[in-house]
């Protein structure tokens, strides 16, 4: 009875009510979405004293663009000023051109010289309980002792530096300090595999690798050097491995090439000359999945995207002086890095850094940290919002939440009903909710209510913040006024990526190509009548699990490099909580054994390959696949049978008998 099983898997995905509007099935997210009414206006008092309190950014921005960003850029410190805002060639933009300016220098060193030399610029929280704060001054000392001690080890302007922490304080300092020397930082995310880290050092070549003996998740230790040990034997490259001590692990130190942080800072001076950087120079690559099986260098560069990061960090997060800001992201991610350290940094703000589990000792470890710190402002994902909501309102209520004034969300869209969690839970049903959409390649915030002026949502970005021009467009790239469509962005933005690291044509076949002279996000969205914007997930093979970026390729060739596997598809499925499950497709080489542990064996080898994020929830084993004619594996319908659906058109196929096999075999393995 395969139909009926179907229909109850359906409904019970319905029932939870949980699940966000999946990629690639706009129609019924999009039904849902145009139920939802409920409008949030800001409050009076909020308005009141917000740092934007009119629309007046919006009509400045609309009159003048590049007046508008190059506004926005006098905030900042300059050593020489740009002789002109923008020099656009699609898809080449330059921003403040002929500028100088150094990052860390905009992140610290301004800010010691008036009151808030001794105010908190980092207060790190460890997992096992351990605290720290660095302020503005203590932060300075320690960049500049640390920058000083990368150029000790030879380390230049433009050389790659890898960085592979935990989240530790040492982990935005070297990020700074390499900022400060002029030196491209590319931050590997620790949970990453050594495997993931060597392709990544690789392909940026990267010649320091910066690491930690481990880090603490979930109360066990991240082997971040022995896997950075592991990822360097094939990095012929990199010269020399710096190794900060977060706890006391066992860790090989290899004569010669590696150093602990504690000696290379040593007898360093305090005081470090900042590289006067061009606003075009690189400040770091950061990779991200694309459609393919190979993550990208996405570049990002300095003027600009210190630009748009502290210009909507204060928009979008109202941040205020007095304000402690708390996102609960890893600096391995690009939130980490524009909105952990960059965005709030550069506006002399207090932020938080957490180094382990949201449930590590308990379900309520973020709201502890709140009660703790006094967090204002608090920032994390969807799908920890939906973990928050399944654990029970009885672990943010054992905590005084009332310091809170302000809740963000990012990753994914945000399902109305987590989003009215987070309002009444957390935000005791008076903190404004910014639901911000961006990614890597934009480097800031693009789509985000202004928290003082926008009526909220719940579910919906809003609108483009101001000097951004994003638009929905149909196949033909023309604009849908109020209709689902394609996701575009018409004009360039400071932040944006200037590119894929070594892959021109990559870059241009990727963002430009669809619509020529427009970037195009990957993104299906959709325009109300009031001009507000609804994303509805990716449109590619792009998928987003708990809120992190893998292509359903990446996953593919993990698998195909299995002994066992000759040939793999992968595809998401709708899930409660990580907005999308991986679910593969696998058929085994003829002539293997189908030992019974190979499920958690091809599990494992994707874990190896990649790293836990991109662990498979579930792997169907097949005897085939279901292809077209021309071969070409049509996981649409793949994804029908995983999310047991009625498999849509399958007249395409090659050999249409497969699908009909396949769904017995699914709903067998399934039972
Ligand atoms: C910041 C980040 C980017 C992709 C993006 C979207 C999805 C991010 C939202 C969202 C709906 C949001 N960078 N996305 N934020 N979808 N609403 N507020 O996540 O490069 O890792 O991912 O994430 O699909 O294209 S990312």
């Amino acid at each position: 009875m395969p139909d009926d099983k179907g229909a109850a898997r359906r409904k019970k995905r319905s029932a939870s009510g949980a699940a966000p509007p999946a990629a690639n099935a706009p129609e019924p997210a999009i039904a849902a979405l145009l139920d939802e009414n409920r409008l949030y206006p800001p409050s009076p008092e909020f308005a009141k004293s917000a740092q934007v309190r009119d629309d007046a950014l919006y009509r400045e921005a609309d009159a003048d663009l590049e007046a508008f960003w190059a506004s926005r850029a006098a905030e900042l410190d300059w050593f020489v000023k740009w002789h002109k805002v923008l020099d656009w060639n699609v898809p080449d933009a330059k921003w403040f051109v002929g500028g100088k300016l150094n990052v860390a220098y905009n992140c610290v060193d301004r800010h010691i010289r008036g009151a808030r030399r001794n105010k908190a610029a980092i207060l790190w929280v460890g997992e096992p309980g351990d605290r720290r704060t660095l302020t503005y001054w203590d932060l300075y000392r320690e960049v500049n002792r640390f920058a000083n001690g990368l150029k000790k080890l030879g380390v230049k302007k433009g050389d790659r530096v890898a960085v592979y922490m935990p989240m530790v304080p040492e982990l935005a300092i070297a990020m700074l300090a390499c900022a400060r020397i002029g030196a491209v930082h590319s931050v590997v995310f620790g949970g990453f595999s050594a495997e993931s880290l060597r392709d990544r050092i690789l392909d940026s070549e990267a010649k320091v690798l910066i690491t930690a003996d481990g880090g603490y998740r979930r109360g066990t230790i991240l082997p971040l050097k022995h896997d950075a040990d592991e990822a360097v034997k094939q990095c012929p490259l990199i010269e020399h491995v710096v190794v900060f001590k977060r706890g006391d692990f066992q860790v090989h130190m290899k004569e010669g090439r590696d150093h602990w942080w504690h000696r290379i800072v040593d007898g360093q001076s305090d005081d470090c000359w900042p590289e006067p950087m061009d606003s075009e120079d690189l400040l770091f690559t950061l990779y991200t999945s694309g459609t393919t099986g190979k993550p990208k260098g996405i570049v990002h560069t300095t003027g600009g995207y210190l630009t748009g990061t502290t210009a909507t960090t204060k928009w979008v997060f109202d941040l205020r002086e007095e304000d402690v800001y708390f996102c609960t992201a890893d600096c391995g991610w690009i939130t980490g890095h524009s909105y952990i350290v960059y965005g709030p940094l550069a506006n002399g703000a207090t932020t938080v850094m957490y180094e382990g589990a949201p449930d590590w000792p308990d379900k309520d470890r973020f709201w502890q940290i709140v009660e703790e710190l006094g967090v204002t402002i608090f920032y994390t994902a969807p799908t920890a919002i939906r973990a928050f909501m399944k654990w029970g309102p009885e672990w943010p209520a054992k905590h005084r939440l009332t310091s809170l004034r302000l809740l963000g969300s990012v990753g994914e869209p945000i399902n109305p009903e987590a989003w009215m969690w987070y309002h009444k839970h957390i935000g005791a049903e008076t903190c404004p909710i910014v639901d911000t959409w961006w990614q890597t390649e934009t480097g800031m915030i693009l789509i985000a209510p202004l928290p003082g002026v926008t009526v909220a949502r719940p579910g919906s970005a809003t609108r483009p913040l101001p000097g951004i021009v994003a638009d929905v467009v149909d196949e033909k790239g023309e604009t849908v006024d109020v209709g689902g469509g394609y996701l575009v962005l018409r004009k360039p933005w400071p932040a944006m990526l200037r590119g894929i690291w070594g892959d021109p044509e990559r870059f241009r076949q990727n963002y430009w190509s669809r619509f020529p002279g427009v970037y195009f996000t990957g993104d299906g969205a959709k325009r109300d009548k009031d001009g507000y914007f609804w994303l509805l997930g990716r449109v590619d093979d792009v998928m987003n699990v708990a809120g992190h970026r893998l292509s359903t390729m990446e996953v593919e060739s993990a698998l195909v490099d299995h002994p066992s596997v000759a040939e793999a598809a992968v595809v998401g499925r709708a899930h409660e909580l990580k907005g999308t499950a991986i679910v593969a497709f696998v058929t085994i080489r003829e002539g293997r054994e189908h030992a019974a542990a190979i499920l958690d064996d091809l599990k494992e080898h994707v874990v190896q390959k990649i790293g836990k994020i991109a662990k498979p929830d579930e792997i169907i084993l097949t005897a085939d696949l279901p292809k077209t004619r021309s071969g070409k594996i049509m996981r649409r319908l793949l994804r029908d049978i995983a999310e047991g659906k009625a498999v849509g058109d399958t007249t395409t196929l090659a050999d249409p008998g497969v699908i009909a096999r396949l769904k017995t075999k699914y709903e067998d393995q399934e039972s």
